[in-house]
């Protein structure tokens, strides 16, 4: 039987689509005609819609066959739910309880149908807002070091994480987007590029005649491109992961595929370093110093917690070909196996300052922007806030191999929130 054609989904026709399959009966509600369905979607690329009825609700996300942010003059391809679907298999497995629960998914329709989180928000709203959530530094901490670590060949099975990697090779238009829109378009005059201007527009021509710098993106972009490490998320901004002060759930992952380790670490720190930055756009009666330090503090925390659990799966779960336990673990050397991490771990810090560098720069500078920013009605304020997370971008992506620790960069920036460096 040959499958039907792709057909978006709307609120009118979902019920009548998706009111046959067992499990959505079950979880929402034997009776279809009583389903109640919004679209919700507010992110750049997919319909999602909540389902609600007498037992229940679910999520139900569907690709559209272009990027919604942009219309149908950008063709992207539905594929990129498949990859979706099998990135939430494998973190489901590698970090239990980080992801929605899958339901069902139809890769012809390129549609999950999966768990409902509520009443969790997305982390960028709640950030936004000056809420501290105060799970999400251990718990993104330790999803991406049990990701990153056990998709490695640090802990796979080299044949099965091979295939693994011809998988997700595929996901080529997905990567191609974050090729150019993160590690190229911010650095000259790319059509859809737009920032705050005349605000800014000194400063990016600084930037965009800055040769150390665009040398350094396109040394990130070469990793990005050509290092496949482990299965990323690859797009583990503060969109991505829906909060509420008891839970943390990891979302969206479509542009997973085998690349640097260091890259999910990198933009999830850049993220929180813009969502310090903009929170002077944000303060009204109420002051956002406590906010500010506690942002600080996650990202801080979020690189411990981070480095912490990646030492103790080095030390745990090394079953795989790199640095392989029975080279490094012989009774006359126990150091070795720690020189080895020490290394390895300083790789990671390198790389992942440049990928927050570079992504600071994009949501600045190019298509794709940060509600962050884009919600400081008052241009001055916004460009302000802006300027300052593009020096700190700049610092850590050319100093990267000479900045230490966290503390040396956060003193730099409330430094520069508070106007002392300019
Ligand atoms: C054209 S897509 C723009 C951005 O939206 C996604 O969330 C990714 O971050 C991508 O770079
Ligand atoms: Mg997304």
């Amino acid at each position: 039987m040959q499958d039907k054609p792709f057909e978006a989904l709307t609120v009118e026709t979902l019920a009548g689509r998706l009111g046959e399959i067992d499990i959505l009966k079950e979880k929402v509600g034997p009776d279809v005609s009583a389903w109640k369905v919004r679209e919700v979607g507010d992110g750049n690329l997919n319909l999602v819609f909540i389902v609600e009825g007498s037992k229940g609700s679910v999520v139900v996300k569907q690709a559209l066959p272009y990027v919604r942010l942009v219309g149908d003059s950008w063709p992207l391809p539905l594929k990129r739910s498949f990859f979706e679907y099998n990135a939430l298999v494998r973190q489901e497995k590698r970090a239990p309880g980080m992801v929605p629960a899958i339901y069902h998914f139809d890769e012809g329709q390129a549609l999950i149908v999966m768990e409902y989180l509520s009443p969790h928000i997305i982390l960028r709203k709640a950030l936004i807002q000056g809420r501290q959530l105060p799970r999400i530094a251990e718990d993104l901490g330790l999803f991406m070091a049990r990701t990153l670590f056990r998709g490695s060949d640090l802990h796979m099975e080299t044949r099965e994480r091979k295939a693994d990697v011809a998988l997700f090779a595929d996901n080529v238009e997905l990567c191609d987007i974050t090729e150019n829109l993160v590690f190229s378009d911010p650095y000259f005059e790319a059509p859809m590029n737009r920032h705050t201007s005349p605000h800014l527009d000194a400063l990016v021509a600084e930037l965009r005649a800055d040769r150390d710098l665009k040398v350094e993106a396109q040394k990130l972009k070469h990793r990005f491109a050509s290092c496949a490490e482990t299965l990323v998320h690859g797009d583990l901004h503060s969109g991505s992961v829906m909060v509420t002060k008891e839970d943390t759930r990891v979302i969206d992952p479509e542009f997973a595929f085998y690349g640097p380790m260091a890259f999910d670490v990198g933009m999830l720190l850049a993220n929180y370093w813009m969502a310090f930055f903009s929170q002077r756009g944000h303060e009204t009666q109420d002051s956002r110093t406590d906010m500010r330090s506690y942002l600080l503090k996650v990202i801080s925390d979020t690189w411990e917690i981070f480095r912490n659990e990646f030492a103790l799966l080095w030390r745990t779960e090394r079953t795989g070909i790199l640095y392989q336990a029975s080279l490094f673990e012989g009774r006359d050397d126990p150091l070795a196996a720690e020189q080895a991490l020490n290394h390895v771990v300083r790789e990671l810090w390198t790389d992942m300052l440049g990928f927050a560098g570079v992504e600071i720069h994009r949501r600045i500078l190019g298509l794709a922007h940060n509600a962050d920013f884009e919600e400081i009605e008052d241009a001055d304020l916004r460009a302000a806030c802006e300027a300052r997370a593009l020096k700190l971008g700049r610092h850590l992506a050319v100093n990267r191999h000479r900045i230490q620790s966290l503390d040396e960069i956060n003193r730099l920036a409330a430094m520069l929130d508070e106007g002392k460096l300019s």
